[in-house]
């Protein structure tokens, strides 16, 4: 058990998809460390292709629903996102008056992504009026900024404009989000004085659904924090980009955000670690010191769809041999293995399944063992990997192993080569993961040590 005073409340339309609204709002805190409360406005009928309609909550629920969670304790900050019409907004301000909440950061949620209005006219009136004088942080989208300032925005220093007016209907701090403007996407903060232009990579692909609502959330998390805000906004902002990376597609329509993808990433990291630990240990018992080369072995395993180096573990120091024995100098980490990585991104390029590679010693005996295994095999040959793969550092192994994959017209268990200039020649074990790869090696160590004097 434990207390927190890190708590952070959203007021928010409820979305069944769960991309948006208070479950992604909920989501956002959690991944943040901080407790988050949460208050419904609207039911809204939806489903990852789009809003159909919305069922907005009485004005009355929503005040009672607010009214026992801010006696229960006062959050950190409170984050309002869709509000459905004018009565819920002066129910809900009344009570922030009331209760003197001051960090309040305002999505001011007019329409869904996919065009369905999600605030009545009149709401619109309201908001201007009642509670942007109140708002700590509004982060409007460019539509939302030109209909609450008036002002057409077509570029960046009509951006501007329509900042200066928005600060001067109340709000301390303005973030313009401009994600949809053409060109580099840049978000624009200003809070009276400052104006600081914060840049975004344009992240390819589908139109992302909740991504509003996680951005905003994010701000409130830092800030209950006891972050600044614009602190709050930068990290948030690199939230929002994992959160996209990490997008979800779980029906027919748009991708979801996914909040907790930073956390699915640890989890998945630490679990492979553990897995390449126990798997080593069972190595070692197996005192497997025969089939290591004289470049000493290495084992890639990378995450699912792993992409870069980084998503690769290995073995820094590679795994050392000792007689029968085989040592590992230093514990495996995520690009820890530049070679044997560069053959586990390369493997997965082909089939995103086979994901484990360890390079073990090469001799015709060995290969005689691989083949007695029924292991699939394919070669390279270095002499015959072009000039222009050679002058690249690095990229010798990754030609070799697609040319080898496609020579084969499937990842096979073994890739070899017979070695070149200054290279000793090698076999390569490809598996889909690093139990199934140590039963390989296992199995071929068993098989090899019978072919022994
Ligand atoms: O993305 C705006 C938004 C906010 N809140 C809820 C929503 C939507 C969009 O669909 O459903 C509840």
């Amino acid at each position: 058990m434990k207390t927190t005073t890190s708590t952070a409340l959203t007021v928010a339309g409820f979305d069944p998809s769960g991309g948006a609204g208070l479950q992604a709002d909920l989501k956002t805190f959690s991944a943040f460390g901080v407790s988050g409360k949460s208050v419904a406005t609207s039911i809204t009928i939806q489903n990852t292709a789009g809003v159909l309609g919305a069922h907005d909550i009485s004005p009355e629920i929503v005040e009672r629903q607010l009214k026992v969670i801010l006696e229960d304790g006062k959050p950190g900050a409170v984050k309002i996102g869709m509000l459905g019409n004018e009565l819920i907004i002066k129910t809900l301000v009344r009570l922030l008056r009331r209760y003197r909440i001051k960090k309040l950061v305002v999505d001011p949620v007019i329409y869904s992504s996919s065009g369905k209005s999600l605030l009545s006219l009149q709401g619109i009136q309201v908001m201007k009026k009642e509670l942007l004088p109140i708002t700590f942080l509004l982060t409007p989208n460019l539509n939302e900024a030109e209909i609450l300032s008036g002002v057409k925005i077509k570029n960046a220093s009509d951006r501007i404009r329509a900042a200066r007016v928005l600060i001067k209907m109340g709000p301390k701090n303005v973030l313009i989000k401009g994600g949809h403007l053409k060109g580099k996407p840049q978000d624009f903060f200003f809070d009276g004085k400052r104006t600081i232009r914060l840049d975004a990579d344009r992240l390819i692909g589908p139109d992302v659904h909740g991504t509003g609502c996680v951005l905003a959330s994010a701000i409130t998390a830092g800030l209950v924090k006891g972050r600044d805000v614009v602190t709050s906004v930068k990290e948030a902002k690199e939230f929002i980009g994992l959160a996209i990376t990490g997008a979800v597609i779980s029906g027919k329509g748009a991708p979801q955000a996914e909040p907790l993808t930073r956390l699915y990433q640890d989890s998945e990291r630490y679990d492979i670690s553990q897995r390449v630990l126990r798997a080593v240990e069972v190595l070692k018992n197996h005192c497997i010191g025969e089939l290591i080369p004289e470049v000493q072995s290495n084992i890639g395993f990378g995450v699912e769809n792993a992409s870069t180096l980084d998503d690769v573990i290995g073995f820094p120091a590679r795994i050392v041999k000792c007689g029968k024995n085989i040592l590992i100098p230093s514990p495996p980490r995520f690009g820890g293995s530049r070679h044997v990585a560069d053959i586990v991104l390369t493997v997965m390029q082909f089939d995103s399944s086979k994901r484990a590679v360890m390079n073990i010693k090469y001799n015709t005996d060995l290969i005689k063992v691989c083949k007695s295994l029924k292991f699939s095999l394919a070669s390279f040959d270095r002499a015959k990997e072009p000039k222009k793969v050679r002058i690249l550092e690095g990229s010798s192994l990754e030609w070799g192993t697609a040319f080898s994959i496609r020579k084969c017209g499937f990842v096979p268990d073994i890739i070899f080569d017979k070695g070149g200039m200054r290279k000793e020649e090698m076999i390569r074990v490809v598996a889909e993961d690093i139990e199934s790869l140590v039963e390989k090696i296992l199995k071929i160590h068993r098989c090899y040590l019978k072919t022994l004097p």
